[in-house]
């Protein structure tokens, strides 16, 4: 798949984030819009994986610490064919495998129930430090935010995984530079952020993280330095690809009205018919 497509998939992606959620009644469509071209290379291009085998020991493993952009993960799911696709109109209904947060023993392809913030992306180093232990080749990935960058348990994580020289782990964090409510620098600040895991013994590499050529580039030569986790802070931009979403932190919860619905759907390249998403 050349840049194109995985551009277009990208296109896709997003189209199906934003109708789920819109007639599900709920959901995250800015956090999750944020890392829709993270999830794309890595589903499409990185991720050893396969649908028909989803448990096989030796697959990568991908953890999305940031678990209320859950709707992306099942989106890229969907596409490459571990949910059928007819599902995502289950999400938010009674009786759904697709909750607003990803459950590892509903659904195939997800590999750890996140939400609670912090969690994941120690959850994922263990699984690095299983690999290493059981000499498996296999990788594992973990997406966090940059807010959840703010919870104690994971500078704790980061202290963990240089000391035991995990070079077959790579964090990628969505630096959109906002958390629910506000600017992160407004709340608690981060900067001099890359630095901070450069002197924690990770090898960072930055990239702008809504550009699938970059991400690319990065992804294809990990790990950053032999012997070390690699950290990629993608700077992103929260909420692209509706044009009022960006820079309104009010848009994290919020759900667009009738009038707000048209303008987005018809930025998506979407149709809306009676309040319903098509
Ligand atoms: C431990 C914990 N505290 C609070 C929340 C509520 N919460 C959900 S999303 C969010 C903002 C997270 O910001 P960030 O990590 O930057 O993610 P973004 O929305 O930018 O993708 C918060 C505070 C949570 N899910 N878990
Ligand atoms: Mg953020």
């Amino acid at each position: 798949m050349d840049i194109k497509e995985l551009e277009q998939k990208a296109v896709e992606l997003r189209k199906m984030i934003f109708k789920t959620i819109c007639n599900g009644g709920g959901g995250h469509c800015p956090a999750s819009f944020s890392i829709v071209e993270i999830l794309v290379v890595l589903y499409f291009k990185i991720l050893n994986i396969d649908p028909r085998n989803p448990k096989d020991p030796e697959r990568d493993r991908f953890v999305l610490s940031k678990g209320h952009a859950g709707v992306a993960l099942y989106s890229a799911l969907a596409r490459k064919g571990f949910i059928e696709e007819k599902h995502m109109s289950t999400y938010g209904k009674k009786g759904t495998i697709l909750g607003g947060h990803p459950d590892m023993h509903k659904i195939p392809g997800v590999e750890a129930s996140t939400g609670a913030l912090g969690h994941g992306f120690p959850f994922a180093i263990g699984m690095a430090l299983a690999a290493k232990m059981d000499k498996k080749d296999y990788r594992v990935f973990a997406l966090l935010g940059d807010g959840e960058c703010q919870e104690g348990s994971v500078w704790e994580a980061a202290l963990f995984a240089p000391q035991h020289k995990l070079d077959n782990f790579t964090a990628i964090i969505d630096y959109n530079k906002y958390q629910a409510m506000d600017r992160l620098e407004t709340i608690i600040g981060l900067e001099p952020f890359a630095d901070k895991w450069r002197a924690f013994g990770w090898a960072v590499k930055e990239v702008e993280g809504n550009n699938i050529e970059e991400l690319l580039s990065v992804f294809e030569s990990l790990p950053v330095e032999k012997g070390k986790p690699s950290l990629i802070l993608a700077h992103t931009i929260k909420g692209k690809g509706v044009s009022y979403m960006i820079d309104e932190p009010i848009w994290h919860y919020r759900m667009p009205n009738a009038e707000e619905l048209k303008v987005a759907c018809n930025e998506l390249g979407l149709e809306v018919k009676e309040g319903v998403v098509q």
